[in-house]
């Protein structure tokens, strides 16, 4: 779809920390069961955190990804400086993914899905998870507030597929 430059380039801006740029693996790829290789010096900071080092590890979380567009637990609570391994697992038929953010920053990321539906991308603070299939996130939660973790695929976001993570 072809969009004025103009309202590209504030759509862009509005979520800058997106990769949008990179070329990265498509959503559903095989690429992303494989846990990403820690590097220190690639980790940037985000309003919400950022990639942890699988070392430093201090708590797991299991959540479910379902067709029925939810993520059970759906809440979390968080010490602040931890840092988190999620374990998802994908119990639907249905590609899901997990994607971490700030609420305003997850509300553009799906406007942004909608309008380009084929966009590729891969970040630390993602995971596309495969039908029957299992995918991680490790972040270390650096500031306090109320963050949120969605499933971004067209219509899954707006039907619910969002949860909650209070970071104290
Ligand atoms: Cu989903």
């Amino acid at each position: 779809m072809k969009m004025p430059l103009r309202t590209r380039a504030t759509l862009l801006a509005g979520a800058s920390w997106l990769a949008l740029a990179a070329p990265a693996f498509a959503h559903g790829s095989e690429e992303h069961a494989k846990p990403r290789a820690y590097d220190a010096a690639k980790v940037e900071d985000t309003p919400f955190g950022r990639e942890g080092d699988p070392r430093k590890v201090v708590r797991t979380i299991r959540l479910d990804m379902s067709d029925a567009m939810r993520f059970t637990p759906a809440a979390l609570t968080i010490a602040r400086g931890q840092t988190v391994r999620f374990v998802l697992h994908n119990g639907g038929k249905l590609l899901h993914e997990m994607v971490l953010g700030t609420p305003e920053a997850l509300k553009a990321h799906a406007e942004l899905m909608k309008k380009f539906p084929g966009m590729e991308h891969a970040d630390p603070h993602m995971a596309h998870v495969k039908p029957g299939g299992t995918g991680q996130i490790v972040w270390q939660f650096t500031q306090p507030g109320t963050f949120q973790f969605a499933c971004l695929l067209p219509g899954h976001f707006e039907a619910g597929m969002v949860g909650t993570v209070v970071v104290q």
